[in-house]
C-alpha cells in the first residue's frame, strides 16, 4: 500500500466517522489517492460523491450543500490553478461562516520553487483561512470547529496502489452536532429589531424565539421568513422625515445589513446600537456598535414597544405595491407569493435580493438562502444546485448576468425539483438605480448588455427552459408544480424603465405613509 493511499484513507476515514457525508471532487492526478478512495466509499453507499469538472463551481456547489445541511462538505482538487479556483467560494464561506472543508492535493514540499509541473505555493493560498499543510496523518476532529478549513495534503509518488485494503471496515459514524451559540442576558428598554439577510448564521426559529422575548417591532432584509416583520419598510424608510419619525431609542441588528442605504441610515438614528453576530469575534472584529454580542441572548429584559405605526406604514405600502405594472418587482413579488410551504428559495445577488426585501412579505415554511457573505454574482447557479440536493423543492431567482456568470454549471445539471427564474433585463439592472446611472459610457462599463437569447443558450445545454414576458405567462408557470430541473427566463422591461418604476413606487409609498402617519 503506498504511503499516499494510506494517508488518504486515514484522513477520509476520520472525516466520514465525524459525519462528513458529502464530497465534491474534480478530476486530477495528484488528488487520485483521495478520489479513488472516495469512489470506493460511494460504491458502498457510505458517502455521497459529486463530480464536477470545474473547481470554481465545485466549491460553490459544496458551499450550497454545506449551507443547507449546516455541516461540513468537502471539496477536493488537484494541485496548481485548480486550488486557486476554490478562492471565491472560500471567501464567501469565510465571510458567512459556512462549513466548507477545502482539500487541495499538493506535490511534496521539496518540489516547490523548482519549476516542477503544476506546483505552486498552496500554503496560505486562501490567506484568511489557515492552511494545515499535511505530510502524514493528524487527528482531524479538533479542526472541525465550525469555520471553513483548508487541508493541503502533500502526496508523494507512487500515488496509486496495486494492493487493496478494506479501509472502511468497521467504520462507525458519529457525526459532530453543530449548534449555534445561544446564551447570556440582554437588558434594554424600547426599540426596533432589524434582521440582516443572513441571520448572522442563526436559524429562523432561533430568531423568532428571540423576537418573541423582545416584543419590539421587527424589520427584516428577508421578510419571507419572519411572521412579525413589517414588510416594505425599506421603501418608506428612504424618506428622511419618516425615518426620523420612526427612530427608536435602541436598535438591535442581527447580522449585517448590506442591502439598502435607507435601512443603514435609519440605524444611525438610534441612540444605542446593539449588534448580535458571532462574526464580531473574528471575521468582523472591527465592527462598531454600542454593544457587540457574539451570541444570541437567551434571556431578554426589555420594554414592550408598540408597533402600530409600523403596522400602519406597512399596510399603506402594501396597498401601493399592489398597483405595480409588469416589472422586475411584480415578477419577483408574484414568484414569492406562489412559493409552497416546505420549499427552499435561493436568491441571487443584485436586484433580486433587494426586490424581495422591498416587495414581499412573510410566507410560511420557506427556507431562504443567498450568498450574502460577499454578495458575489459568481457561483450562484452552483450554490443553488447544492441547496437543491437537500430539499424536495427549490426555487431560485437571479439576474441574467448572475446566471451567465456561472452558466458552465449547466454542464452538470441536477435531477432535483428546481426552478430557476432568470430575470432578464439584458445586463446589470442595479447600476441604473445607482448614482452612476447615465454616466459617460454607462452601457459599456456598467450596463454590460449581453444581447443573447438566453432560451437558446440554455437549451444548448439540454436543459428544459421556458420564456415569459408578462404576468399572465408567469402566473401560468407558477401554477405548475416544480417537477425536475427547469429554467424560466423572465423578460422584463428595460433596465431604465425598471429603475424609473422603482423610483416612482418608492416615492408613492413614502407619500402614502407620510400622509397616513400624519407627517405630511
Ligand atoms: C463576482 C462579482 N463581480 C461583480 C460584482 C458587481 N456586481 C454587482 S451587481 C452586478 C450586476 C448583476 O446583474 P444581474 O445579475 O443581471 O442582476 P440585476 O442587476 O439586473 O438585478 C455586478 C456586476 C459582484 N457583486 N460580484
Amino acid at each position: 500500500m503506498s504511503n499516499s493511499t494510506k494517508l488518504a484513507h486515514s484522513l477520509l476515514r476520520q472525516l466520514i466517522q465525524l459525519g462528513v457525508s458529502n464530497f465534491v471532487i474534480s478530476p486530477g492526478s495528484r488528488n487520485a489517492p483521495l478520489t479513488i478512495a472516495l469512489s470506493e466509499a460511494a460504491s458502498k453507499q457510505i458517502i455521497d460523491l459529486h463530480v464536477k469538472i470545474d473547481e470554481r463551481g465545485a466549491a460553490f456547489f459544496a458551499l450550497g450543500i454545506a449551507k443547507a445541511r449546516n455541516n461540513y462538505v468537502a471539496v477536493i482538487c488537484t494541485s496548481g490553478t485548480a486550488a486557486a479556483n476554490f478562492y471565491p467560494a472560500a471567501l464567501e464561506a469565510f465571510h458567512s461562516n459556512v462549513k466548507l472543508l477545502i482539500i487541495t492535493a499538493d506535490r511534496p514540499e521539496i518540489l516547490r520553487k523548482t519549476g516542477a509541473n503544476q506546483t505552486t505555493d498552496q500554503v496560505g493560498i486562501y490567506k484568511l483561512i489557515k492552511t494545515h499543510d499535511l505530510t502524514s496523518e493528524i487527528e482531524l476532529k479538533p479542526l472541525l470547529n465550525g469555520k471553513p478549513i483548508h487541508l493541503n495534503i502533500q502526496f508523494s509518488e507512487p500515488l496509486l496502489s496495486e494492493e487493496k485494503n478494506d479501509w472502511l471496515a468497521g467504520i462507525k459514524i458519529e457525526p459532530i452536532k453543530y449548534k449555534n451559540n445561544v446564551g447570556g442576558k440582554l437588558e434594554t428598554s424600547t426599540g426596533v429589531l432589524i434582521i440582516g439577510h443572513d441571520n448572522a448564521g442563526y436559524t429562523d426559529d432561533e430568531i423568532n424565539s428571540f423576537v418573541g422575548k423582545l416584543k419590539w417591532p421587527v424589520i427584516a432584509e428577508n421578510p419571507l421568513s419572519f411572521p412579525h416583520a413589517h414588510p416594505h419598510a425599506v421603501l418608506y424608510l428612504s424618506d428622511p422625515k419618516i425615518r426620523q419619525a420612526l427612530a427608536p431609542e435602541n436598535i438591535i441588528v442581527i447580522g449585517r445589513t448590506t442591502l439598502s442605504r435607507s435601512v443603514n441610515e435609519f440605524i444611525k438614528l438610534a441612540k444605542n446600537l446593539i449588534v448580535i453576530d458571532p462574526r464580531v469575534a473574528d471575521v468582523d472584529n472591527n465592527r462598531q456598535a454600542d454593544l457587540l454580542l457574539k451570541s444570541m441572548p437567551s434571556e431578554v429584559i426589555s420594554e414592550f414597544t408598540n408597533g402600530d405605526i409600523w403596522q400602519t406604514a406597512s399596510e399603506l405600502a402594501a396597498a401601493e405595491t399592489k398597483k405595480l405594472l409588469w416589472s422586475e418587482q411584480t415578477a419577483i413579488k408574484s414568484i414569492c407569493e406562489s412559493l409552497t410551504s416546505m420549499s427552499a428559495l435561493f436568491v441571487g445577488s443584485s436586484r433580486p435580493v433587494r426586490d424581495i426585501e422591498a416587495f414581499t412579505k412573510f410566507q410560511s415554511g420557506i427556507l431562504v438562502f443567498a450568498n450574502r457573505g460577499l454578495a458575489g454574482i459568481d457561483g450562484n447557479v452552483s450554490t443553488v444546485f447544492g441547496i437543491a440536493q437537500e430539499h424536495e423543492t427549490t426555487n431560485s431567482i437571479m439576474g441574467d448576468l448572475t446566471f451567465l456568470h456561472d452558466i458552465s454549471a449547466l454542464t452538470n445539471a441536477p435531477k432535483e425539483n428546481l426552478r430557476i427564474f432568470v430575470i432578464d433585463n439584458n445586463g446589470g439592472g442595479i447600476f441604473s438605480t445607482l448614482p452612476q446611472a447615465g454616466s459617460n459610457g454607462f452601457e459599456q462599463v456598467f450596463g454590460t448588455p449581453h444581447n443573447l437569447d438566453l432560451v437558446k443558450v440554455i437549451s444548448g445545454f439540454g436543459v428544459s427552459v421556458g420564456r415569459v414576458s408578462d404576468l399572465t405567462g408567469l402566473e401560468l408557470i407558477l401554477k405548475k408544480p416544480v417537477n425536475g430541473f427547469e429554467v424560466v427566463v423572465v423578460e422584463v422591461p428595460s433596465r431604465e424603465v425598471n429603475a424609473q418604476l422603482l423610483k416612482e413606487i418608492t416615492q408613492r409609498v413614502s407619500n402614502a405613509v407620510r400622509i397616513g402617519i400624519n407627517l405630511a
